[in-house]
């Protein structure tokens, strides 16, 4: 598979005799510079810069960062008066220093709370830890950051408001309330609402009258941020399109905030399939262990290109399109909905070499229509 890459990038456009990563001058930053931003999660490695490879291909692909976890509350808010800076403020000096735009991920999310959220009663208590906590951390980064996930995942599959800990002790005024104070503390970051499967028509639905709502009571929110944690074994891109262009109809940018396609079977794909399967165990379930087969890493590289098809196509909506990740070693998704897997959802893989799929994104700006 590697060699069929290098030879496609040599002939196809600019190498010669080397290997893709001794040559620094075409990128998927650059490629892609007067499209949209290209943008990656970094994880604590990468934010302190501990593996010589992985920091050269992110300084060379990438002109976005956002943080994978350690901006998260329970991270950089582990008590209610003590907040833990160490490791953000490392990020943004990385991003500063590599001239990137810079995302905060993510101000008010239901997931990752601190341990002393849990044992908060009142509403009033809980509104102070809300207020307090977008003061702290996007007041110390005003002017630094360059746009924020305020609130992240408020949505059910079916388009209504979370049951989360916000909603029920606040109500759903505290989205608001979130995007005001975000404002407040840094006038000059873009505002962000961040979720998944907001492409599919009836969560669409719920985002779209939630920013609806936002808009109208004059709250600022600049953009919507459609995760995109896909898998090659289902189609959306007829989905993923009319989401771009309805999105956009409300006047805000349309950002893909952390792009990954897992190539892995899932429990919930498995019709039919016996509920007290134990999927951790079952081998069926991690089939590409030692390697990827061609057929995979074709299917893989034709979603790919299909999907960024569809982003060039609505590139004037689009502000960002960022990867859950900077290789296939790095992704969550080796852990996730079964720990222990090998997955292969990236561009580049564990040796930090560009994946055919890298390649089909690479191809389709080498015509001369784009
Ligand atoms: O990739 C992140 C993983 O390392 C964490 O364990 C997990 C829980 O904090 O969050 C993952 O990132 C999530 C992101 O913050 C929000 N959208 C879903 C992402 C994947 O779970």
């Amino acid at each position: 598979m590697k060699k069929t890459i290098y030879l496609c990038l040599s002939v196809g456009f600019l190498f010669s005799n080397t290997s893709y990563s001794q040559k620094d001058e075409t990128s998927l930053k650059t490629t892609y510079e007067k499209d949209f931003l290209i943008g990656t999660a970094l994880g604590i490695e990468h934010i302190y810069e501990k593996d010589a490879k992985a920091n050269q291909l992110i300084k060379r692909e990438f002109n976005a960062i956002t943080p994978e976890n350690i901006m998260k509350s329970q991270i950089i808010h582990p008590e209610f008066n003590h907040y833990s800076f160490e490791a953000s403020d490392k990020f943004v000096e990385f991003g500063q220093k590599n001239k990137m735009f810079i995302v905060g991920h993510t101000l008010v999310w239901h997931s990752q709370l601190p341990a002393f959220v849990s044992k908060i009663n009142s509403a009033d208590s809980l509104r102070l830890f809300m207020t307090e906590h977008i003061k702290a951390v996007a007041g110390r980064y005003a002017g630094k950051i360059n746009s924020w996930d305020v609130v992240n995942e408020a949505l059910e599959e079916d388009g209504t408001l979370r049951k989360s800990v916000f909603l029920n002790k606040l109500g759903e005024g505290y989205i608001k309330e979130a995007f005001d104070l975000a404002a407040k503390a840094d006038p000059k970051a873009e505002l962000y609402y961040n979720d998944y499967n907001i492409e599919q028509p009836a969560k669409r639905k719920g985002a779209i009258e939630l920013i609806k709502k936002l808009q109208a009571s004059g709250t600022k929110i600049n953009g919507v941020g459609i995760q995109g944690h896909w898998s090659i074994n289902s189609e959306n891109l007829k989905d993923i399109e009319d989401a771009i262009v309805e999105f956009s109809q409300l006047g805000i940018k349309v950002a893909f905030t952390e792009l990954d396609y897992t190539v892995l079977p899932n429990p919930w794909d498995l019709k039919g399939a016996d509920v007290n399967q134990r999927f951790e165990e079952n081998p069926k379930m991690n089939p590409y262990k030692e390697s990827l087969p061609d057929s995979v890493q074709n299917r893989l590289a034709e979603r790919y290109e299909n999907l960024f098809k569809v982003f060039l196509k609505h590139k004037d909506k689009i502000s960002r399109v960022t990867f859950w990740g900077v290789n296939d070693s790095h992704s969550w998704l080796n852990g996730w909905p079964i720990k222990n897997r090998t997955n292969y959802p990236l561009l580049f893989d564990r040796g930090f070499e560009p994946k055919k799929a890298y390649l089909s994104i690479m191809k389709l700006k080498s015509k001369p229509t784009n």
